[in-house]
């Protein structure tokens, strides 16, 4: 037990922190931007793709600046997913790749979020802004007509047409393990198996696992386990299958859209806990995927090589205090 007077001062001291956030950046969601706004976005991505890798040395497949971040994310893949941490330390990921556009590829302004949910209630996902050819992040891959394994299927308009990736696989073999020279690619996936060509059928781009009727769903859980759970499971992971290709295995941050996703992602956890001291400190579930050891907010989060010092859970509960200072246009 703390003497009443230390207590205070640790009350202070939080009080204090939280004050620093006075104008928290606004993310918008993609629509809201104008067009010089989406422009500026999307140069400073295909920037970070484009510096080359500044940590893991001694991993050849690891090229760009981008590619930090994916062999990250790939490799923690099993620490940082159907575990407690998932929200947390998605949050702290696309932080820093907003912090990386800003001050490695001068970028002005905030991470954009991609609510999937208005297209799912339009029923017309393919025809998403975010996969427009000229504003966007360009569409679904194409057949080339090349033979090379990785080169068959690409994404062949908008800024990110025909990138080389270094880090997983391309198509057809984008579920395997290791890594392979491939363009980076989409293979929309409605769910509903290939038609007579080999070409999947797009139908509703299974909108059921994310549009409103879903996510009031999800919105409706009292705790954090049972909400996070249900948003991890399904929103989450579906946009990654609906969109496969690059966008479906653990080095999916190699897919642009990956940040918007889980910006929203993320947005819909910061909405679900509204800044209520209940929900700011609910956070519970496991460690490890067999749900062996209890989590708890003093957790460390593992970074690997992307920072000198282990991110805190508690610190990445409020995204108006702490380390961050951000709010979402629609919460
Ligand atoms: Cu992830």
């Amino acid at each position: 037990m703390l003497p009443r007077s230390i207590l205070a001062v640790f009350t202070l001291a939080a009080g204090a922190a939280a004050s620093f956030c006075r104008n928290p950046t606004v993310r918008k969601e993609w629509r809201e931007l104008t067009t010089t706004e989406k422009a500026e976005y999307i140069r400073a991505a295909v920037c970070l793709r484009k510096l080359p890798k500044a940590r893991y040395p001694g991993i050849d497949a690891v090229t760009t600046r981008m590619d930090d971040l994916v062999y990250t994310h790939n490799t923690l893949n099993t620490d940082i997913h159907f575990v407690a941490n998932f929200l947390p330390w998605h949050r702290w990921f696309v932080q820093l790749h907003e912090y990386m556009l800003r001050s490695e590829c001068g970028f002005t302004g905030a991470q954009p979020y991609w609510d999937w949910t208005i297209d799912g209630d339009a029923r017309d996902m393919p025809n998403s802004p975010v996969f427009d050819p000229v504003t966007g992040f360009g569409g679904d891959g194409k057949r080339t007509g090349r033979s090379e394994r990785g080169f068959q299927r690409c994404v062949v308009d908008g800024p990110f047409a025909n990138t080389n990736l270094t880090l997983g696989n391309g198509w057809p073999d984008v579920n395997l393990d290791g890594n392979s020279l491939h363009c980076f690619t989409r293979e929309f996936n409605g769910g509903l198996g290939l038609d007579e060509n080999g070409d999947d059928i797009i139908g509703d781009m299974q909108v059921g696992a994310y549009n409103s009727t879903t996510m009031a769903r999800v919105y409706a859980f009292g705790t954090f386990s049972g909400m996070a759970d249900i948003l991890e499971g399904l929103p989450h992971a579906q946009i990654h299958s609906i969109i496969f290709g690059d966008m479906g295995p653990a080095t999916s941050p190699n897919e642009p859209l990956f940040f918007l996703h889980h910006a929203n992602v993320d947005r819909v956890w910061a909405k679900w806990q509204g800044r209520n001291a209940t929900r700011l400190a609910d956070y519970t579930g496991f460690q490890d995927q067999n749900r062996t050891i209890s989590a708890s907010m003093n957790n460390t989060m593992p970074i690997l090589e992307l920072g000198k010092t282990k991110p805190i859970v508690k610190n990445y509960m409020d995204t108006q205090a702490g380390p961050l200072c951000y709010t979402y246009s629609s919460m």
